[in-house]
């Protein structure tokens, strides 16, 4: 899958998944759940403000008749409803409807009834863009906010979990900084010097991880050539990690606003994938969303 429209076709060919919608009083967020319904991807669950899901169904002329749905109008409950129908298996991922992150995000890491599992969750985004020759991710820039250096590793695994999932069978990993050289100033660095040695241990042949790395080394061969910086993953980077989350939303809106780029995104790490959009995601985007999580799911 070298493309987001490969992961939505992808998705169609798999199982009907069972997506909870939490809070789904969302306009944006209803249409591209009933186009992923349309689709065959998932069938819905609505959970939220049903009356209020409903007007906006008639406003923008969706049917959800035939959808499952539970009312409530407390945000915190419809995200811990939602949460444990995948919990107790009766639903296969979970989106966020219209609801801050962090109260789902608090729900998902509840210890009771969440989704957590042994390891670190992690945002992983996908990102298609017009000038660059492979699916590019971007993580953590969605829910790790100053990770360690242990939490990094944990993030780096995440990301290869779904490109696992997605059927690659190698991937490179390049650890983000301002330059490729340690200054004890600057601690991404240090950290991504560390991360590459830990990850040398593990002694995993399909993933190289490499760092620290500017971005121009890690996306562009020529950039590499002409700074005499050698590696085999220079220019050929599938996975970005980057040392905090204002870098990697930084960078990854960046690409959507000034690149034209196209997205999907994962919360990864979990008992099941979850998706975050954004309010201001297009339609595709949310689409893209759905369709990485089903077939991660
Ligand atoms: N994975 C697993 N367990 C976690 C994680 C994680 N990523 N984060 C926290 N936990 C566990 C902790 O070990 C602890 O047991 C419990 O959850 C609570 O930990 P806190 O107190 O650090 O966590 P919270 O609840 O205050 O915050 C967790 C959030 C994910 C909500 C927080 O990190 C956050 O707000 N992140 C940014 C999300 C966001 O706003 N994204 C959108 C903009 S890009």
């Amino acid at each position: 899958m070298n493309s987001l429209k490969d992961i939505v076709e992808e998705s169609q060919r798999q199982k009907t998944k069972i997506l909870a919608v939490a809070a789904s009083e969302d306009k944006e967020v209803l249409k591209s759940v009933v186009t992923a319904a349309e689709l065959n991807i998932i069938q819905p669950i609505l959970i939220g403000d049903i009356f209020e899901t409903k007007r906006i169904a008639v406003e923008i002329g969706l049917n959800i008749e035939g959808y499952e749905k539970v009312n409530t109008k407390d945000l915190k409950e419809s995200a811990k409803i939602a949460v444990k129908l995948v919990s107790e298996g009766k639903a296969d991922f979970v989106m966020k409807g219209l609801i801050d992150t962090s109260i789902l995000l608090k729900e998902v890491l509840n210890k009771d009834y969440g989704l957590r599992t042994d390891s670190l969750l992690s945002h992983v985004m996908f990102y298609e863009i017009p000038t660059y020759h492979k699916l590019l991710v971007i993580t953590d820039g969605g829910m790790n906010i100053t990770p360690s250096i242990n939490e990094k590793v944990s993030i780096i695994e995440n990301a290869v979990q779904a490109f696992d999932n997605l059927g690659y069978k190698k991937i490179n990993v390049a650890c983000l900084a301002a330059k490729e050289k340690v200054n004890p100033k600057m601690s991404a660095t240090i950290d991504a010097e560390e991360i590459k040695k830990m990850w040398e241990k593990k002694n995993i042949q399909n993933v190289i991880v490499e760092g620290p790395l500017a971005l121009d080394l890690a996306v562009s061969k020529e950039s590499a050539k002409i700074k005499g910086f050698n590696s085999s993953i220079a220019g050929e980077t599938d996975v970005l990690l980057v040392p905090n989350i204002e870098m990697g939303n930084g960078i990854g809106k960046s690409l959507t606003y000034f690149a034209n780029a196209k997205s999907a995104g994962v919360i990864m790490g979990a008992k099941a994938p979850i998706i975050l959009v954004s309010r201001a995601d297009d339609q595709q985007t949310k689409l893209n969303s759905i369709a990485l999580g089903s077939v991660i799911a």
